[in-house]
């Protein structure tokens, strides 16, 4: 079953942040589509909650040097 998670992210500042930030939620298996809004400093992620947490896709954006809320 697919879960829905809008997460709200600072410090993204150009297209490159967004592949960035893109290209590390979708190293997560589980995770099914990602769409980031640099302007709005957002990232909606539809997953499978049975894979993975909420908590993980905020530790990966983490790491990936960006703040999430
Ligand atoms: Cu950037």
């Amino acid at each position: 079953m697919s879960d829905k998670l809008t997460l709200s992210i600072s410090g993204m500042t150009c297209n490159h942040c967004k592949m960035r930030v893109e290209k590390a939620l979708k190293t997560l298996e589980g995770v099914e589509n990602v769409k980031v809004d640099v302007a709005a400093g957002r990232a909606e992620v539809e997953y499978d909650a049975a894979k993975l947490s909420g908590d993980e896709l905020k530790t990966v954006v983490t790491e990936a040097g960006y703040d999430v809320q």
